[in-house]
């Protein structure tokens, strides 16, 4: 990071305006997001309850091991809530902190280093600054140390009003584990914390304990490991088991706390847990063969839920991104997204393009997935014809060159300085971006764009 650094201040210095004119026109070509009524201010005034779900990827969802679920409470969850079920984290050497980054900005994380420490000091656009300016309050739970991940300098930059990190919370040998404070005493000491804070409020919560090498106490143990060549993905399971019943433990308190009916509650999986390292056992795990690209892609899917008290949620096939969460929230606040400052779509929005671009170059959009330089029938799995990949190869090279540009030159500064004086922006023509088709109840019939 130290390299990355001191290379991109020159960067920096040199940013120059044709960059600035190329990644705006860009930025603006995106569709304008059609409002949706029902949805567009749904949860005005509510405090956001944001969960950062470490390591937890979809394959683990509505699935049994042993004849138990492995995520039960996240299960029910899903049938009242908003799920999306083709959402990929899109994270690179950043980890966590590259999720926190792409969820505040709609931006991409780098092709190497964390930019939460490389760019913590550039202009964004981010969540709780914005959202400051309609009157909530911003705060972050994590039981560990601030300076991990150079949190504590970015969280400042990104307008947050608190930070409760470690010496905020009752840490001992009984109540922790691996990491440190393990995930259902975190949720038992924060959400009190969270009840003395201004409301509406942006929270965030970094839960710690499904965190590589998933470690846990015996009496911990919801769940039997598996059985099977890959230690570690035989804790896996028993350490998702265990997010689970702490989200459980969540929003318990959050009732208890007089919180509930008042919030939104977002919930996300920040990146991958299981590397290909241990794909011999993923695939006995998953009944298949093996793993191919195709599936590798697969696995790359977090879960995305949005439960919203009081209100009904479905199941969402659209294909999203981290990148897209920073629109779909403001959507749901009635906050309209200023055009031309995030990569990302709100998947509210009747006219939103479905794709995802992960960090490594490979896509997926309604009709295939691309990897490692092979393109896939996405119904079916197969290797087809690369021209099906060629067109929308173009764009995904594009938009993480132009997010990248952003940073590197820390070109926000004068984007946003841009989208004051001229918002609204003008209209570029359109893109020919992946339209989504079948979202349930015609809701995202995207016909428009
Ligand atoms: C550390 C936690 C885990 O504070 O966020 O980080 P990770 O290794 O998953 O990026
Ligand atoms: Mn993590």
């Amino acid at each position: 990071d130290i390299v990355v650094n001191s290379r991109m201040t020159t960067k920096k210095v040199f940013a120059r305006s044709k960059d600035i004119v190329d990644a705006q026109s860009f930025l603006r070509q995106q569709p304008k997001p059609v409002l949706d009524p029902e949805l567009f201010g749904a949860a005005r005034g509510r405090n956001v309850i944001l969960v950062s779900l470490e390591s937890l990827q979809s394959f683990v969802l509505e699935r049994e091991l042993y004849g138990q679920e492995i995520t039960p409470f996240l299960n029910d969850l899903i049938e009242d809530s908003f799920y999306f079920e083709n959402f990929y984290h899109q994270t690179g050497q950043g980890k966590t902190s590259d999720a926190e980054f792409i969820l505040d900005n709609s931006l991409y994380p780098l092709p190497s280093g964390a930019v939460y420490f490389t760019h913590a000091q550039n202009t964004y656009e981010a969540m709780p600054s914005l959202l400051k300016e309609h009157g909530y309050y911003s705060a972050v739970f994590h039981a560990n140390d601030k300076t991990f991940w150079n949190r504590d300098l970015m969280y400042q930059n990104l307008g947050y009003d608190r930070f409760f990190s470690l010496p905020d919370f009752e840490v001992d040998e009984e109540n922790s584990v691996g990491w440190g404070l393990k995930d259902i005493p975190f949720f038992e000491q924060s959400i009190k914390m969270a009840q003395e804070l201004p409301q509406p409020f942006y929270g965030k919560w970094i839960t710690l304990t499904n965190h590589y090498p998933f470690e846990l106490d015996e009496e911990d143990k919801f769940i039997p490991e598996y059985d099977s060549n890959s230690g570690t993905l035989n804790r896996y399971v028993t350490t998702v088991r265990y997010l689970d019943e702490a989200i459980k433990r969540l929003f318990e308190e959050a009732k208890e706390a007089g919180l509930y009916d008042n919030s939104i509650f977002v919930l996300y999986g920040d990146h991958y847990g299981i590397s290909s390292n241990h794909y011999r056992s993923m695939a006995r795990f998953l009944g298949k063969e093996e793993i191919s690209p195709f599936d590798h892609i697969q696995l790359q899917k977090v879960p995305f839920i949005i439960h919203i008290p009081g209100m009904e949620g479905r199941r969402i096939e659209t294909i999203g991104g981290q990148v897209d969460v920073k629109p779909t929230i403001l959507h749901l606040l009635g906050i309209e997204s200023r055009q031309g400052l995030n990569f990302g779509h709100d998947l509210f929005s009747p006219n939103h393009p479905s794709y995802a671009i992960l960090r490594d170059g490979s896509f997926i959009t309604e009709q295939v997935v691309y990897t490692e330089n092979a393109c896939f029938d996405r119904a079916t799995g197969e290797p087809t014809d690369e021209a099906k990949c060629e067109s929308f190869r173009e764009h995904a090279v594009q938009e993480l060159k132009f997010s990248d540009e952003i940073i590197y030159g820390d070109l926000m500064r004068f984007i946003l300085d841009d989208a004051d004086q001229s918002s609204p922006l003008p209209r570029l023509s359109m893109h020919d971006l992946p339209p989504n088709s079948h979202d349930k109840e015609g809701k995202d019939s995207n016909k428009g764009s």
